[in-house]
């Protein structure tokens, strides 16, 4: 695929024999490396797809390219948060404009109090946005929004008797995908409250998730424990994702880089995040993934380990895009294919490109 910056380097053209130096080094395949703004790009591209607007002040993200209907709840909560990943990069007035037009679209759709939801996960992602939200805009609504919900999701969801979160309101299982969240959301609620109560709770599910569901000899991240004690073992990369943010915010980047590790070596393919298809609650975990794995990296300097790796995946996203509208889904091993595709499967690649820092030119 052609460049649409030809000025920019590209690392094909470096001669041969450096270029088998740097593989033979890192073991990862090239791509041509992403700018700040083609990041930009990617955003625009998706907007432009995606977006419906109401009103200035009102806005959705549809869930696919061909249909009105809005995107669904934890899908649109996780949208939230690739916009507010723009808005941190950016610090761009137009940008915080287009979130706070989205949040309003997220209330007026699912409304301000979510208990007829009972997905305990669906409401601990989107305390989180509305969190971010609050730490970045300083609305005491997004706020008010983020606490009233989580707690509400806390006092159904923890298990009193045994520890964790229940996944659903039906209590038939622990999910990976509601520990890390929900140790996640309460350490922004401790963050923006100062309630210490929060980071108690924080603690109290990092550590029940980590004796449960990681496997500290492998790194793992299991999937979820059911009430009969069967674990599902499977390791989807968001559920990594959180646990490292977790980890991370609450201090054990020991087991945070345990968790990296694994994904790194053991569920990437040439370097390459697993190719989950677009249709589904899969295909935005590698955005989920991305988001705090960096994060992670940043806050411990860890850019000598990590940065080349997740470089070349918000490269290959980017390389994947389909040139005549800049989108790109969540395979990106293989060219964006033409026709209708799914929002949530085509916004990890714009939340690689915003929080993958570009390569150094
Ligand atoms: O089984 C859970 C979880 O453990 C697993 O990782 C994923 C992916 O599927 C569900 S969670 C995904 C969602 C299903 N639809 C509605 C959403 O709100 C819900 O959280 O296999």
């Amino acid at each position: 695929m052609t460049s649409p910056f030809p000025l920019s380097p590209r690392r094909s053209r470096t001669p041969r024999s450096l270029t088998a130096g740097i593989l033979a080094a890192c073991f990862l395949p090239v791509a041509d490396a992403h700018t700040a703004e083609d990041a930009t790009a990617a955003f625009e591209a998706f907007n432009k797809t995606f977006l419906i607007a109401n009103s200035p002040e009102k806005a959705i993200y549809r869930k696919t390219s061909s249909q009105e209907k809005v995107t669904d709840f934890w899908m649109y909560a996780e949208e939230l948060e690739m916009v507010l990943d723009v808005y941190e990069r950016t610090k761009d007035p137009a940008h915080k404009a287009i979130a706070i037009s989205l949040l309003n679209g997220f209330t007026a759709t699912y409304g301000e109090d979510w208990a007829n939801n009972d997905f305990n996960d669906d409401i601990c992602w989107a305390s989180i946005a509305y969190s971010r939200a609050y730490q970045l805009f300083n609305d005491p609504a997004y706020r008010k929004i983020s606490q009233h919900n989580y707690d509400l999701m806390y006092d159904r969801a923890w298990d009193a008797k045994d520890g964790g979160l229940f996944w659903k309101t039906s209590n038939q299982s622990k999910n990976a995908c509601v520990e890390g969240p929900g140790a996640i959301a309460a350490f922004l609620l401790f963050q923006i409250t100062g309630d210490s109560g929060y980071r108690d709770k924080a603690n109290a599910i990092y550590d029940w998730e980590r004796k449960t569901l990681f496997n500290p000899e492998t790194g793992e991240v299991y999937d979820n424990i059911r009430i009969d004690g069967r674990l599902g073992k499977v390791v989807l990369t968001y559920n990594p994702g959180t646990f490292i943010g977790a980890a991370n915010l609450l201090g054990h980047p020991a087991d945070a880089k345990l968790a990296a590790d694994y994904v790194k070596k053991n569920l990437s393919k040439d370097g390459v995040l697993p190719q989950y298809g677009e249709n589904g609650d899969l295909a935005g975990f590698n955005g989920i993934f991305l988001r705090w794995m960096v994060r992670y990296m940043k806050d411990n300097h860890l850019e000598a380990d990590y940065l080349p790796w997740l470089q070349l995946n918000a490269d290959k996203a980017w390389e994947m895009r389909r040139p005549e509208d800049n989108v790109s889904w969540s395979q990106w091993n293989k060219p964006t294919a033409p026709g209708d595709r799914h929002s949530w499967g085509c916004s990890p690649t714009v939340v690689a490109l915003q929080v993958v820092p570009p390569a150094a030119k």
